[in-house]
């Protein structure tokens, strides 16, 4: 019977692009962002292609590497809320990390979180909330709760095709398509039917925007679905001048300076980083070219006259701007993730209350978000990041509308406390602030055998050319910006509980909701490092220098990873050489 069951990673393949196309109907903002996400990745691309003759992608790949969804859910309930980890987890997506959001300073909303992605092919992730009803006063409360009391996101038929896949281990491709069509035809639907018009005021009014956005409508509709960007800064600006908020000369001035700076970073790392299906070997194979300024200059005249086209002109359909800044690190600093958004569109929405009677109104929660990943930071780089991140955002806020007085001046203002985190991936790796994976290369195993190796260190192995390494790349959400997030796109900073003591909540209890553990991220990434190197001492030969404490340190990293995930990246590995 097994041959039978679709391919989960088919399937949630097949779930996210069918969600693309539902929100792409439902907002055409998000559809026209797509294009202009496909136009600068596509530049993008020949900066690539002239830095390293002999890459080349297909629009397959390209539209593969672009194709990567994040959405964001808002839950209501907690019965509902096992039912989503028990939908994703038909898709092979798993909980990871906890996200309390309801300790982010003045940032904070009544909002606890996990998300939803594969461990080791996270191509697709989903951010999904949970609203904490006990943050708000018990009349508050009892009557946000007796309105999502009466509410059913999840149909008999998804309910019975979710158990049958746990059952089973497995769905056909025909319920596979019909546990789809449940996400897009009514899960993750947006309908524009509401019910309460008065606590939906009263809780806006109250600072509490996010409950009214989860309490009064029928579903989970998506917040948002984000691509992913090869360079944020010149999709941004791309965004600007379609939406009229850059004239063609200030467009022209930063599109160049995104280039060019992408001619001066793109490099093999770059390319292992953004390109998946690149092996080593490939990336081996190309021969080293330049970019001049007349190239530069030639890609950014195609923009500029692509951008005229009937399409691009996003000042025409219902908008409400961009945002004036990127969240994360600054934008010479290749780590963790970096996103932007245009801001939430004000969409009708009709209420109907208990006598039938429908009221128009509107309501502003629906954003369109991009992103672009970097690599994934280590403790002590996530210590040094907060702490970046701290300085910089404090020196924004000096002078908040210097983003769109000055943006280079601006640049510059972020990028300074940035500074101690060095720019490449070789020093990010030697410092220890980032994770990366190892495996020895011919000459070294060449060398193994000869016996000629002579250090166990890695970086000293790396010079030498008997290891390669790569970086992990980030494949989370950072609750900073997730808090920026919700804060600009509610355009309502934090929040505070109304109830008599506020309530501290845990990672166990969402877990206990759920009804399986979160993964730590943190150890699955410490857990492939480590085993990476592991397996490469023990290729070399030289698994017995290493200092003894060094090995404990990498077998209790490995011995710390959740059950299975060490063995099927072996596994991955093998196949993929
Ligand atoms: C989720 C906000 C978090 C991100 O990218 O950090 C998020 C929401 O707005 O519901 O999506
Ligand atoms: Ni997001």
């Amino acid at each position: 019977m097994s041959t039978a069951f679709a391919d989960r990673f088919d399937m949630q393949n097949r779930l996210f692009a069918e969600l693309s196309a539902m929100f792409g109907r439902e907002v055409p903002l998000y559809d026209r962002a797509l294009l202009v996400n496909r136009a600068t990745n596509e530049a993008a691309c020949e900066v690539v292609a002239k830095l390293h003759r002999g890459f080349h992608v297909t629009a397959e790949q390209l539209e593969r590497t672009s194709g990567e969804r994040h959405g964001a859910i808002r839950i209501g309930r907690p019965d509902e809320y096992r039912w989503i980890t028990r939908f994703f987890g038909c898709f092979a997506m798993e909980p990871h990390n906890f996200y309390d959001m309801t300790c982010v300073g003045s940032k904070s909303q009544p909002i606890i979180a996990t998300a939803f992605r594969s461990a080791l092919r996270p191509e697709h992730r989903v951010f999904t909330s949970l609203l904490m009803t006990d943050y708000f006063d018990p009349a508050t409360r009892a009557r946000i709760e007796a309105l999502l009391a009466r509410r059913s996101v999840f149909s008999d038929r998804a309910k019975q095709l979710i158990e049958k896949c746990e059952r089973d281990g497995g769905l056909s491709r025909e319920d596979g398509e019909a546990l789809v069509r449940e996400g897009t035809e009514r899960i993750f639907k947006w309908t524009g039917k509401a019910r309460d018009l008065n606590l939906y005021k009263e809780l806006s009014a109250a600072g509490f925007k996010i409950a009214a956005d989860i309490a009064c409508f029928q579903s989970h509709h998506l917040n948002h679905l984000t691509p992913n960007t090869l360079l944020m800064d010149l999709y941004t600006a791309s965004m600007k001048h379609c939406l009229g908020e850059l004239d063609e000369a200030g467009f022209r001035a930063r599109a160049t300076l995104a280039l060019t700076r992408l001619s001066k970073v793109a490099d093999r790392d770059w390319l292992r980083l953004h390109f998946k299906h690149l092996s080593h070997a490939e990336i081996d194979s190309y021969q080293p070219g330049t970019v001049t300024a007349a190239d530069v200059s030639a890609l950014v005249d195609g923009l500029v006259s692509t951008f005229r086209g009937e399409q691009f002109r996003l000042s025409a359909l219902k908008h409400a701007g961009y945002k004036d800044f990127t969240e994360g690190p600054s934008e010479d600093t290749p780590i963790l993730l970096r996103q932007d958004a245009y801001k939430a569109l004000t969409e009708p929405v009709e209420f109907t209350d208990d006598e039938g009677t429908m009221t128009a109104a509107t309501h502003t929660a629906r954003f369109g978000e991009i992103e672009e990943r970097g690599y994934a930071c280590t403790p002590a780089g996530r210590e040094l990041y907060d702490r970046c991140l701290a300085e910089a955002d404090a020196a924004r806020e000096k002078d908040p509308k210097l983003p769109s007085r000055d943006f280079l001046a601006y640049d510059a203002l972020y990028a300074a406390p940035f500074k101690p985190f060095p720019k490449t991936l070789i020093e990010l790796l030697a410092k220890g602030q980032v994770f990366g994976r190892y495996a020895p290369t011919p000459k070294g195993i060449a060398a193994a055998k000869a016996g000629t190796i002579v250090t166990t260190d890695i970086m000293e192995l790396v010079r030498q050319g008997f290891i390669h390494y790569e970086g992990l790349r980030y494949e989370d959400f950072l609750p900073v910006s997730a808090a920026g997030i919700f804060a600009s796109n509610l355009n309502q900073y934090g929040t505070q509980s109304t109830a008599a003591v506020k309530p501290t909540y845990t990672q166990a209890q969402l877990e206990e909701i759920m009804g399986r553990a979160i993964i730590d991220s943190t150890t699955v990434y410490a857990g492939l490092d480590a085993a990476s190197r592991i397996d490469t001492f023990a290729r070399l030969g030289i698994t017995e220098r290493l200092p003894a404490a060094e090995r404990e340190r990498l077998q209790k990293a490995v011995a710390a990873c959740p059950a299975g995930i060490v063995e099927e990246a072996r596994r991955l590995i093998a196949v993929a050489v």
